[in-house]
């Protein structure tokens, strides 16, 4: 799979992140949190940032001046992509707890929103991508039905009300709707990120419509079919620094009999 890895910087740190970075990074250097998308055309409009509050993330450096919090296993797989100083060796200066990374507050590349938070998300996997996922409400339903359940009980989830509450802002036209994502889980009865099976379809149909029947309502490709916008936008993304490729090996079916 190749992903576009986004780089969100961190503007202010959680109090329990900063306790476990307290003097491991120079003053000078930024750190990102870095989700991977499959959507880099949706960007426009990231309302968060979600982590496991379960995962354990590393912060990696990644240069004299940049690191990255990520999970391990992704800094394995960067290691081997032209991303770090030196090939094949991962250099993990602190380790954070996902629940400690919630609230950190972060710049997000394109958004209409420039600064979100980082949020909880149960259901990021360890084992894809980085373990950081940027969301994007409009156009993905776990996003949506994450930030709904994140808004609805708040006070169970340890954040403030209104790191959920940020404005869904339509970013592309299917022949449905320019907010596919809320559409979809109305449609289908998903009433809690809990609904795999249903998210799960909702997931498939908003990728299918997104990529062959919508088009990009704002942005510099506004009026431009998804299809030959996503590209664009990821290029312009790289070339401004802001993202780079990065790629998941397959993963392999292990036999027994080897
Ligand atoms: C922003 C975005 C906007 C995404 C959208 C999707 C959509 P997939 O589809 O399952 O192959 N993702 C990335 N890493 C993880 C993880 N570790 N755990 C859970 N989810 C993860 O995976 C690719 C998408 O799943 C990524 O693209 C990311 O969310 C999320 F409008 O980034 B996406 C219809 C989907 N729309």
């Amino acid at each position: 799979q190749e992903y576009t890895a986004l780089k969100l910087k961190v503007l202010e740190w959680a109090p329990q992140a900063a306790e476990s970075i307290k003097g491991k990074i120079p003053e000078d250097a930024s750190v990102f949190l870095v989700p991977a998308t499959l959507r880099p055309e949706t960007m426009y409009g990231q309302t968060c940032c979600f982590v496991g509050p379960n995962l354990n993330y590393g912060i990696f450096k990644a240069s004299e001046k940049e690191y990255f919090v990520i999970t391990e296993r992704g800094a394995k797989n960067m290691a081997y992509q032209g991303i770090f100083a030196q090939e094949g060796v991962i250099d993990k200066i602190a380790d954070v707890r996902g629940t400690d990374l919630v609230g950190t507050l972060v710049n997000a590349p394109l958004s209409f929103h420039k600064q979100v938070r980082v949020l909880p998300m149960d259901t990021v996997l360890a084992t894809k991508g980085t373990g950081v996922v940027t969301s994007v409400p409009s156009d993905s339903p776990d996003d949506f039905a994450m930030v709904t359940e994140l808004a609805k009980k708040a006070d169970f989830y340890g954040i403030k009300k209104e790191w959920a509450e940020l404005e869904i802002i339509p970013i592309i036209q299917t022949p449905t709707s320019d907010l596919l994502a809320p559409y979809l889980v109305k449609k289908l009865k998903i009433s809690s990120p809990k609904d795999a099976k249903q998210l799960q379809e909702a997931k498939e149909l908003a990728y299918k419509e997104g990529f062959y029947q919508g088009v990009m309502k704002v942005g510099e490709f506004a009026g431009e079919k998804v299809e030959v916008a996503k590209p664009k936008v990821r290029e312009q993304l790289i070339k401004a620094g802001l993202a780079f490729a990065y790629s998941e090996p397959e993963n392999k079916v292990v036999s027994r009999s080897g």
